[in-house]
């Protein structure tokens, strides 16, 4: 049997309530467009410690500039550079005490979903860009993740363009901190050279499977309620 227009339309409605819900969680980072004009900024110590300290970037070599080398910000008047640190990857941090979205995170229904634009003078050959996401039980655990993601991606070649970037993944349960990585691989960037990001965000979003099943629920309570 079909079910009722009554019974969609209230699964529907409760949806897309979910659903606004979760896509207004804030934007967890501090400085998140980096508009704090710091150069440089910290280093990484600072950040990671242990223990983690919160609200800034910290970064192995780079800071907040505005329009440079052809570059102009994405949004505001600064954005991030980084330049090769003579190691793998150059990489800038953030921590964040995730401990407010615990009930979600330990029963398993957590996504984190950082995003970011990219951008650099182009020319690179190759993957030049490793975003990533560590998570940590505790707040002196550097040494100990519980899990990391990490991504590759490469830019284009157009010092006009920002490239849009999303890497999302499951919180294993027992997160209470995720520390977000920005980085360039230095391979790819030529010692003195800069390489950029603006606009960065973190959410701790409902995993879609989750979000499904709450709006079920919602909507199953609702027809129950008439
Ligand atoms: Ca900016
Ligand atoms: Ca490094
Ligand atoms: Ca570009």
């Amino acid at each position: 049997m079909l079910p009722s227009k009554k019974w969609f339309m209230a699964i529907v409605g409760a949806f897309c309530g979910v659903l606004a819900v979760s896509t207004a969680q804030g934007n967890l980072l501090s400085d998140a467009g980096f508009e704090n004009g710091i150069d440089p900024l910290p280093g990484l110590p600072p950040v990671v410690g242990p223990p983690f300290s919160p609200g800034f970037w910290g970064a192995e070599l780079g800071g907040e500039v505005p329009a440079e080398f052809s570059v102009t910000p994405l949004a505001g008047n600064y954005m991030l550079y980084m330049e090769n640190e003579g190691g793998i990857v150059t990489q800038t941090f953030q921590a964040v005490n995730v401990t407010s979205y615990a009930g979600m995170i330990d029963a398993g229904l957590a996504v984190a979903s950082l995003a970011a634009f990219y951008n650099a003078q182009g020319g690179f050959a190759g993957v030049t860009t490793a975003p990533g996401l560590l998570f940590f039980a505790g707040i002196n655990d550097w040494g100990s993740p519980l899990g990391s993601t990490f991504a590759n991606f490469t830019l284009d070649a157009s010092p006009n363009t920002w490239e849009p970037y999303v890497l999302s993944a499951p919180v294993p349960p027992l997160t209470r901190w995720i520390v977000v990585q920005l980085g360039y691989v230095d391979a790819t960037l030529p010692f003195g050279t800069r390489a950029y990001v603006d606009e960065s965000s973190l959410r701790v979003i409902p995993e879609p499977g989750s979000l499904a099943l709450l709006a079920f629920g919602a909507g199953t309570l609702l027809l129950r309620r008439r």
